[in-house]
């Protein structure tokens, strides 16, 4: 240890002999060898180094525990004997010395206590400035003496104010008086913005937070031009929410009344994000403040939202059924400083933050179409209410994405409009923490709390947040402190629930006559001036409430820009293309078979490849995986955009698909379908975060925006989707009638009961069919993997897009009957809605049948059950039944249907088989369908037959002897009985 080191540790009396000698010792292994040291030490001795902040625990708890005071004395040994600060005095004293020399060994201890004291606090005010900052707008909440801002509390005394102490320039200063330290920690950390950002462990966002709002120049500070934007900023969102008041008294609007500053907030981010490189803003909100950010920020013609206040779309709605006007979304280009920045706003339902990851899987989208690797071109600004946000667990899902590879937006800017209420509950009964943000720190995102009353300090929090967005492209929190002016809706009475809080906001002035006080009294404007500028825009209101009276949008937002090729189409019964050529299909089959020869797969994988390749070249035999993964690569091929994703997807929950495979020696990724062409489109398979309202409502978002890539979503099991019940009902099956917006995403829900127990088993198919109607979407269970590959490849050959839900199979996926010949696959083929079974082919060593007009019995069923039914057949010899399989559920194939059935007219027995319990499965949904089909065929038999497992709570058995049982009985009766 050199001489002045030594010196310095003599001089550190506060220690006593033992702790200084362990000191030193800890410091010299970390010169030597910082791993030698325990971590703690060496995160202590790096902080001093490297950023002159003193790198300590946190005393105890999250940042926002409420902490018990300390004494003194135990703030001290905190501090003193736990995070031993000597090393933190030696840099110090260094610096001291070689800057200002000392006169006595007294007076540099003294100095030198300041110093450690004095960092301390600041950094105390950095963990904990926001508990005593100015947030709630209606004082309601009541500041807690927190000991650790108290300069008392790290032994400074009145005395103490006005001494210099040495700082090293954090907080930007080389010295600074107590009183100028606390000056600039008040404002900083205690005024009208609460930060918090300590949680954050990455040093240089911490560091640039601090440099960005610390300091002594580091004051709000708008020009006189921002100050005036501000204001008419608030003039308008506050005018047009009491105009709105007056004109449709009691008519339910949600109100933005109360957190109007949101709009200057909402324009900051366009501004500042265009000035920062972004073209495009993706917002997704709930109802308060809607109509508001509509048409203040979307600028959603006035006389457009005043038609359907009255109840009017003001367009033909062509079989669209709408949705309220608090649900719509709009877009439209905004231009400040020369930068064009389109801004939409997505539409939603009333399901609170559910809209979440749809916007998000559209900015990425977006992303992907703009080529923007960097993801600062496309910035999601998602708005949320304070007790949603707090209790959605969605809001966590979109959270766990954000940093994923394959759902990575580059951050999502939130606002909490945080009027400290959800409809009737206040805060202690909607969340469990002080603030609704907690769950930000999930992903060590930077929140701002901010008081809603400080249009400025808003606005300022929107610029630093869109400057940290743009440049680290994670999230962001900005908390809102506001209140809600009214009741949840116009018509509640808020005194019912809240009389001393609605006490207190009908004394409250408003935000925009607070600010416009302000600037009025500073002089930035005349008090004439603001006038005008109101009446101004009451004509304006004026003008356009009564041009809407007349008014007819000529406005067609549907179909346009990559949509402008599709149409919304119904009712047409067509064959696809989408066979391809014999050729083709083994050059790409090859391509997507083979691994590179550098490549060490391991042995069985290699053999699952070989086996690929053998059935490419015989043309027989080809499994459903080969089939998938043809039909992905042909698209892709074709320049199509592939996205599959889902939980273990890459290898296929059934060890199946293996779209990627691993170097044994390496542990390197390959994806043979990446690697068909340079031309290719863009594939993604991704293995998602184990959630799936996130996932689904993303890929939806994905699959709203580009039309061009087949995004597919897969359940591991079928019966998971019911996690994302929501975005399915609210969105993919609702979606296009209530909002104009068409979806081709595909949902893979592998379904079929082999036992596996009531949560392996059904992917509870009947949910989906009964959401079916005016062909909102299509629902398919294929037997063959040939009907699968052109399933697949029909949803993005069709001219329209609709939702597809395909049940996938599990036990098929190996079944040696399930195969397809490579002709299935070729240009003369296509999907078939329908297929009879292929008893009269050799290959299939099935039983020969009779002729159509001796068959006795007609089973009808869908999916794998085809294939017990098939052996149940042969077991028995029942050369007179016949089986057909409905491949497609939705739309119902009934002309088709009608064709195949009409062979088999004098049948005696119609019979529906099917795996799943009575009130489960496709029962409910084929029976009037076949009946029908029955009656206008003329067949003998004129009703339908039910043959599967009776009536039951839980869709299958637990117990596999049972299962076994069941299913025998099922098939045995279709065939027999
Ligand atoms: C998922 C969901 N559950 C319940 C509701 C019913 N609901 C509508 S608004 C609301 C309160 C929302 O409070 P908050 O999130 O604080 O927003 P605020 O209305 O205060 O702006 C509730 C419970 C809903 N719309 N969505
Ligand atoms: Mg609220």
């Amino acid at each position: 240890m050199s001489a002045s080191k030594n010196k310095i540790f003599q001089t550190t009396s506060f220690l006593s002999k033992s702790n200084s000698s362990y000191v030193e010792e800890m410091y010299e292994k970390f010169c030597n060898n910082p791993s030698d040291i325990p971590e703690s030490w060496r995160q202590y001795f790096e902080g001093i180094n490297e950023t002159h902040n003193i790198v300590k625990k946190e005393l105890s708890g999250p940042s926002w525990s409420p902490k018990k005071i300390k004494s003194i004395s135990d703030i001290d040994l905190d501090i003193y004997e736990k995070f031993i600060p000597e090393n933190l005095n030696h840099s110090i004293q260094e610096k001291i010395e070689k800057e200002k020399p000392l006169n006595s060994a007294v007076e540099t201890e003294v100095s030198t206590k300041d110093s450690v004291r004095a960092i301390m606090m600041i950094r105390a005010y950095r963990i904990r400035g926001h508990l005593n900052a100015d947030l709630d707008p209606l004082g309601l909440i009541k500041k807690e003496y927190a000991a650790e801002l108290d300069p008392k509390s790290y032994g400074f005394t009145e005395k103490d104010f006005d001494k210099k102490i040495f700082l090293d320039d954090v907080l930007g200063l080389k010295y600074a008086t107590l009183r100028e330290i606390l000056e600039i920690l008040n404002r900083t950390y205690c005024s009208n913005i609460g930060f918090e950002f300590m949680h954050m462990t990455d040093p240089e966002e911490k560091s640039w937070i601090q440099q960005r709002i610390e300091g002594k120049d580091k004051e709000i500070h708008f020009t006189d031009r921002g100050k005036k934007a501000i204001l008419n900023r608030l003039i308008e969102a506050d005018g047009f929410e009491k105009y709105l008041a007056k004109k449709y008294v009691g008519t339910k609007r949600f109100g933005l009344d109360g957190c109007e500053s949101l709009i200057p907030a909402m324009e900051q981010i366009i501004k500042r994000g265009g000035a920062l490189g972004c073209k495009e803003v993706k917002i997704g909100m709930p109802h308060r403040g809607r109509l508001n950010i509509l048409t203040n920020v979307i600028q959603k013609p006035l006389k457009k939202i005043f038609k359907e206040f009255a109840g009017d779309p003001g367009i033909a709605s062509g079989g669209v059924s709408g949705d309220v006007k608090y649900h719509l979304g709009a877009s439209a280009n905004r231009e400040f400083d020369g930068n064009l920045v389109h801004v939409s706003l997505t539409a939603n339902p009333s399901h609170l933050e559910a809209v979440n990851p749809v916007v998000l899987g559209q900015t990425r989208a977006k992303q992907d179409f703009h080529k923007d690797k960097d993801r600062i071109q496309v910035i999601p600004i998602l708005l949320h209410g304070d007790a949603a946000f707090a209790g959605q667990g969605i809001v966590a899902e979109c959270f766990a994405m954000s940093g994923l590879t394959g759902h990575n937006i580059g951050g999502t800017i939130h606002i909490i409009v945080n009027n400290q209420i959800g409809f009737t509950t206040q805060p202690e009964f909607s969340r469990s923490s002080p603030y609704p943000s907690e769950v930000a720190k999930m992903v060590q995102a930077p929140i701002f709390h901010v008081n809603g009353d400080d249009p400025e300090a808003v606005t300022y929090c929107a610029k630093v947040a869109t400057e940290y967005r743009q440049k680290f492209r994670r999230d962001v929190v900005i908390d809102i402190f506001c209140y809600r002016k009214f009741g949840h809706n116009e018509g509640d009475e808020p005194s019912f629930t809240q009389p001393i809080m609605y006490k207190k906001i009908k004394q409250q002035n408003s935000t925009l006559s607070i600010y416009a006080k302000k600037l009025i009294d500073e002089k930035t404007i005349s008090e004439n001036d603001f006038i005008k500028e109101k009446q101004d825009y009451q004509k304006k209101l004026d003008k356009e409430f009564n041009a809407s009276k007349k008014y007819i949008s000529n406005e067609h937002d549907w179909f346009t820009g990559v949509w402008s090729k599709f149409s919304s189409e119904l009712g047409h019964d067509r064959r696809g293309v989408t066979g391809i050529d014999l050729k083709k299909i083994r050059t790409i089959g090859r391509k997507i078979s083979t691994i590179p020869t550098t490549f060490n797969p391991h042995k069985t994988i290699s053999r699952i490849f070989e086996n690929r390749l053998k059935m490419l070249k015989t043309g027989k035999e080809i499994d459903w995986a080969l089939a998938e993964t043809l039909a992905l690569a042909s698209l892709s091929d074709e320049g199509y955009g592939v996205r599959l994703v889902g939980q273990d997807t890459v290898r296929g929950t059934f060890s199946h698909r293996h779209a990627g495979i691993n170097d044994q020696v390496t542990g390197e990724r390959y994806y043979p379908i990446k690697n068909i062409s340079s031309k290719q489109g863009k594939v993604e398979i991704i293995d998602s975060l184990l959630s799936e309202m996130g996932v689904l409502g993303f890929e939806y978002g994905y699959s709203l925006t580009d039309p061009d890539t087949l995004v597919l979503w897969e359940a591991q099991f079928g019966d998971f989707a019911n996690g994302a019940q929501v975005i399915f009902d609210q969105f993919i099956s609702s979606g296009e009638k209530k909002w104009t917006r068409a979806s081709g995403l595909v949902m893979l829900l592998p379904h079929g009961y082999e036992g596996q127990g009531p949560e392996h088993s059904s992917a509870r198919v009947e949910r989906y069919l009964q959401a079916c109607a005016q062909e909102n979407i299509q629902i398919v269970n294929c037997t063959t993997p040939a009907n699968y590959f052109h399933a697949l490849r029909r949803q993005i050959h069709r001219p329209f897009r609709k939702p597809l839900v395909i049940f996938t199979p599990k036990s098929l996926l190996r079944h040696k009957r399930c195969i397809s010949e490579i002709e299935d696959f070729t240009k003369d083929n296509s999907f078939h809605r329908v297929l009879s079974d292929k008893a009269e082919f050799s290959q299939y060593n099935m039983i020969p049948l009779e002729k159509d007009d001796k068959i006795e019995r007609v089973v009808m069923c869908t999916g794998k059950i085809y294939y017990d039914l098939v052996d149940e057949r042969e077991k028995l010899k029942a050369n007179k039944v016949q089986l057909v399989r409905i491949e497609q559920l939705y739309p119902f194939p009934a002309k088709t249907l009608a064709r195949h059935l009409s062979r088999f007219k004098n049948a005696k027995n119609f019979v529906w088989c099917q795996e799943e319990p009575q009130n489960m499965g496709c029962w409910n949904h084929v029976e009037r369908y076949i009946n029908r089909t029955l009656e206008i065929i003329k067949a003998k038999s004129k009703k339908i037959t039910y043959s599967g497992r009776s009536p039951s709570a839980s869709p299958a058995t637990g117990y596999l002897k049972k299962h076994l049982a069941q299913q025998q009985e099922i098939v045995t009766k279709a065939i027999t009985i």
